[in-house]
C-alpha cells in the first residue's frame, strides 16, 4: 500500500549534503592544478539557490517513517537494505540497468515502483555514475531499492524534462572539435554554466586540432583561460595533448560530453587503445556526426581513474536556469553587475549598464555576451 503525501522540495537538491568549497581545485590536490585565478576563487552559486522550492506529490510507503528531510523525497522513503548491496550504475537502457557490486560482479537491475514513480517530478530515476542500494535476486539480477544522493552532475532540459546525462563525477571535459564539426562557442557556455551548477569541475577539451591552423585559435584559449577554465587543443589523429589528457583522466571520474562527432569516443581509445569504443565518421552532407556512441557507459581506465564516454547530444539546453540567474554564471560579468544603475538590470536593453560598458570597452568578449543573449531570450544555438 501506498499514499500520497505532499512534500517541499529544494529546486537543488544536492546542495543539502555538500556545500561547495570556493577553490574550485581542492580536487587537485597535490596534482596539476589549474592556477588559484582570483575569478574562480569567487565564484558562488546562482542567487535564489537558497530560497526556491517548489511543492510535490510523491507516493511514499505506508510503513515509511516521516523523519526523512523534506528536502529529498528519496530520504522519506524507509527501504529496509539489509539485503541489499550497494553498487554503481554502469549503463542505462530504459529502466533496467547494468549494476557493480563492491566485489565487482554485474547484474542486471530493475527499478522499484516507487522510485519509478518519483521520475514523474522531472528527475531521472537512475542515471550512470549513480551509488545505489539493490537487492539482489538469482545469479545476476536485482532490483535497485534507493537511489544515493547525487554529488557532480551534468544535466540538461530534454523534452521540459530534466535529463541527467551522468551523476557522481569530479569533472566533465567539454569535447568540441576545432573543425568537422564546426566549433561552437555558445554550447561551451552552456556546458559551463551546467557543470558549474552541477558542481563539476569542467575542462575544454578541442579536438581535431590537425585540421586548422591552431594559431587562428590562440584568442579562444586566451579567452576561457582568463575565465579560469583549462583548454586542452587535443587530435586524435596526431597525438597532441594526449599525454595532458591522460593526466586528467588519471583523477576521480569524469565524463566526456559534446556533439557527436567531435572525437570522445576516439580520444579515450588513444588514451587507452584497449578501450576499443566504437568510433563513427561524420556524415559529409551534414557534418552533425552519426551518432555512434549510442549509450553512456562508466569505464575503469587501467591507469587509474573512470571515464563515461556518451552519445553525442543534438542539443543541449540548461535545466532550472532561470533567465536572471545567468549573469551568475557568467563570471566575468560579475565585476561590473553591481555597477548597473538598475538592481534587477538584465543587461540587454537598459540604459547605464555597466556590463554592456565593459562590452563596449572590450572589456567582454563579444561571443560570451552573444551567449549570455542567447540564453537569455532562450534562442537557439546556430545548427540546432
Ligand atoms: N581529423 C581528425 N579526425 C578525428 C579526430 N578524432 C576523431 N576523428 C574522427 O571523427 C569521427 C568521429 O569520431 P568519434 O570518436 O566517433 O566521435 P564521438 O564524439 O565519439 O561521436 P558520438 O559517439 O557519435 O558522440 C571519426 O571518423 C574519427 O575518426 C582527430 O583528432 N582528427
Ligand atoms: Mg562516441
Ligand atoms: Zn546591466
Amino acid at each position: 500500500m501506498s499514499k500520497k503525501k505532499k512534500v517541499r522540495v529544494a529546486f537543488r537538491k544536492n546542495r543539502q549534503t555538500r556545500t561547495r568549497s570556493n577553490d574550485l581545485t581542492r580536487r587537485f590536490e597535490g596534482g596539476e592544478v589549474r592556477g588559484a585565478d582570483p575569478v574562480s576563487a569567487e565564484r558562488v552559486r546562482a542567487k535564489g539557490a537558497l530560497s526556491r522550492h517548489r511543492t510535490v506529490m510523491q507516493e511514499v510507503d505506508d510503513q515509511s517513517t516521516e523523519s526523512g528531510s523534506a528536502d529529498d523525497p528519496m530520504a522519506s522513503m524507509a527501504v529496509d537494505l539489509s539485503e541489499c548491496l550497494s553498487g554503481r550504475v554502469l549503463r542505462v537502457h530504459g529502466l533496467e540497468s547494468v549494476v557493480q557490486a563492491e566485489d565487482g560482479r554485474r547484474y542486471r537491475c530493475g527499478v522499484r515502483r516507487v522510485l519509478k514513480n518519483l521520475a514523474i517530478d522531472g528527475r531521472n530515476v537512475v542515471a550512470v555514475g549513480d551509488r545505489i542500494w539493490f537487492r539482489p535476486s538469482g545469479e545476476d539480477q536485482g532490483v535497485i531499492e534507493k537511489v544515493e544522493p547525487r554529488f557532480g552532475s551534468v544535466t540538461r532540459g530534454y523534452r521540459h524534462r530534466e535529463h541527467v546525462i551522468v551523476a557522481n563525477v569530479d569533472q566533465l571535459l567539454i569535447v568540441s572539435a576545432f573543425a568537422e564539426p564546426e566549433l561552437k562557442l555558445p554550447l561551451i557556455d552552456r556546458y559551463l554554466i551546467s557543470a558549474e551548477k552541477g558542481e563539476v569541475q569542467p575542462i575544454i577539451v578541442l579536438n581535431k586540432a590537425d585540421l586548422v591552423d591552431l594559431a587562428a585559435y590562440q584568442w579562444v584559449f586566451g579567452l576561457y583561460a582568463q575565465l579560469g577554465y583549462e583548454v586542452i587543443p587535443c587530435s586524435a589523429s596526431s597525438g597532441l595533448g594526449i599525454d595532458r589528457l591522460r593526466e586528467v583522466l588519471g583523477q576521480g571520474t569524469t565524463a566526456l560530453s559534446g556533439q557527436s562527432g567531435v572525437g570522445k569516443s576516439s580520444l579515450l581509445n588513444v588514451v587507452q587503445p584497449g578501450l576499443n569504443l566504437k568510433v563513427g565518421e561524420v556524415s559529409s552532407w551534414t557534418r552533425k556526426g552519426k551518432h555512434t556512441t549510442t549509450y553512456a557507459e562508466l569505464l575503469r581506465l587501467e591507469q587509474g581513474g573512470y571515464v563515461v564516454d556518451t552519445p553525442g547530444l543534438r542539443q543541449f539546453e540548461l535545466w532550472d536556469v532561470e533567465p536572471w540567474e545567468l549573469e551568475q554564471y557568467f563570471i566575468e560579468f560579475r565585476a561590473y553587475i553591481p555597477h548597473c544603475k538598475f538592481p534587477d538590470c538584465s543587461h540587454i536593453h537598459e540604459s547605464d549598464c555597466a556590463v554592456k560598458d565593459a562590452l563596449s570597452r572590450d572589456q567582454i568578449f563579444d561571443c560570451r555576451y552573444e551567449s549570455y543573449l542567447k540564453l537569455y531570450l532562450q534562442q537557439p544555438i546556430e545548427g540546432e
